[in-house]
C-alpha cells in the first residue's frame, strides 16, 4: 500500500511538472485519477509495458482525454517509454499531445478527445472479448460532466445487452466540468440508480483511497452477467491544496511559481509517506 501511494505521489509530481513546462492542459481531473491509475496499472491490469501489444492484456481506454497527463504518467512511470518524453507535452511533433493519439505513443489503446465516445469504444472491444472468448478485461476511464453525452447511456444499454462482466467504467465523479460544479450544469444524482436501471453492477468508491480502490476492483471482478460502473468519489486538484475541488483549475495550467509550490506540497507529502 505505502508503495502505491509513493508511485501516486511520483505521477502527481510528473504531472504538475508536465503541466508547468507545456503551460497548458488540464491538471484537476488528472491530479484527482491519480490513485486511481496507479492502482490499474500498478496492481490491477495484467499487461506487460516491454510488450503493449500482447495479445492478452487487459485494455485501459480513456474516454475523457483530456487527463491524459496522468496516463502518460503512469505509463512512463510503468516503463512504456522514457520519462524526459513527459516534458514534451503538447508539443508541435511529440507523441505526447494534448489529447490522446493511438499509434505513436506505446500503452495508448484509443485515440480520444471528444467526450463520449471512448465508453463506446470500450463497449466494442469488451464484446470482441466475449466473442472470442478471451480472458482479457476492459476498464474505461470517463468524467461526471462526459456523463451530458447522450452517446454514453447508448453505450451504457449496449453493454448490459450483451452482459459484458469483462467492462469496468470509473466515473471521475469529482463534482467538477468546463463552466462549473457537474451538479450545477446538468444534475446527475440519483447516479447510482440510473446505472443499475440500465442494468449495470455498480460500485460507490472513494477514489483517492487506495484500499477503497482495490477492493472496488475486486468487487467489479467478482461480478457475473453485468458491466460494472465504479463511481469513484475524488477530489479534484488532490494533493494540491490550492487546486482541490475548484473548477477554475479543469482545464488552466499552474504557472511556474505555482508549480514550485505544487511541488513542495507534493514533496512533503511524500516525506511523511517515506516516514511511515
Ligand atoms: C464532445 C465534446 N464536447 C465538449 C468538449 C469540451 N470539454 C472538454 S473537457 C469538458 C468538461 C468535462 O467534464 P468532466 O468530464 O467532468 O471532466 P473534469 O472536469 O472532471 O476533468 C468539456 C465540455 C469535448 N472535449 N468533447
Amino acid at each position: 500500500m505505502k508503495k502505491l501511494g509513493m508511485i501516486a505521489n511520483g505521477v502527481r509530481q510528473d504531472i504538475v511538472r508536465m503541466l508547468v513546462e507545456a503551460k497548458s492542459g488540464h491538471p484537476a481531473g488528472s491530479l484527482g485519477m491519480a490513485d486511481i491509475l496507479t492502482a490499474l496499472y500498478f496492481g490491477i491490469m495484467r499487461h506487460d509495458p516491454k510488450n503493449p501489444q500482447w495479445e492478452d492484456r487487459d485494455r485501459l481506454v480513456l474516454s475523457n482525454g483530456h487527463i491524459c497527463p496522468v496516463l502518460y504518467a503512469a505509463l512512463a512511470e510503468a516503463g512504456y517509454f522514457e520519462k524526459e518524453k513527459l516534458l514534451t507535452l503538447r508539443k508541435l511533433g511529440s507523441p505526447l499531445q494534448g489529447h490522446p493519439h493511438r499509434g505513436p505513443l506505446p500503452g495508448i489503446e484509443n485515440s480520444s478527445g471528444p467526450l463520449g465516445q471512448g465508453i463506446s469504444q470500450a463497449v466494442g472491444m469488451a464484446l470482441v472479448g466475449k466473442m472470442e472468448k478471451k480472458d482479457w478485461r476492459v476498464y474505461s476511464l470517463l468524467g461526471d460532466g462526459e456523463l451530458n453525452e447522450g452517446q454514453v447511456w447508448e453505450a451504457f444499454m449496449l453493454g448490459a445487452k450483451y452482459k459484458l462482466d469483462n467492462l469496468v467504467a470509473i466515473i471521475d465523479r469529482n463534482n467538477i466540468q468546463i463552466d462549473g460544479t457537474s451538479d450545477d450544469v446538468l444534475p446527475l444524482e440519483p447516479l447510482s440508480e440510473k446505472f443499475q436501471s440500465f442494468g449495470w453492477n455498480v460500485v460507490v468508491i472513494d477514489g483517492n483511497n487506495m484500499n477503497a480502490i482495490l477492493h472496488g476492483f475486486g468487487m467489479a471482478s467478482s461480478c457475473e452477467g453485468k458491466p460494472t460502473a465504479i463511481i469513484a468519489n475524488t477530489v479534484p486538484g488532490k494533493g494540491v491544496s490550492f487546486m482541490e475541488g475548484k473548477f477554475g483549475w479543469h482545464g488552466k495550467s499552474p504557472n511556474k511559481e505555482e508549480g514550485e509550490l505544487a511541488l513542495n506540497e507534493l514533496g512533503d507529502a511524500r516525506k511523511k509517506l517515506e516516514a511511515i
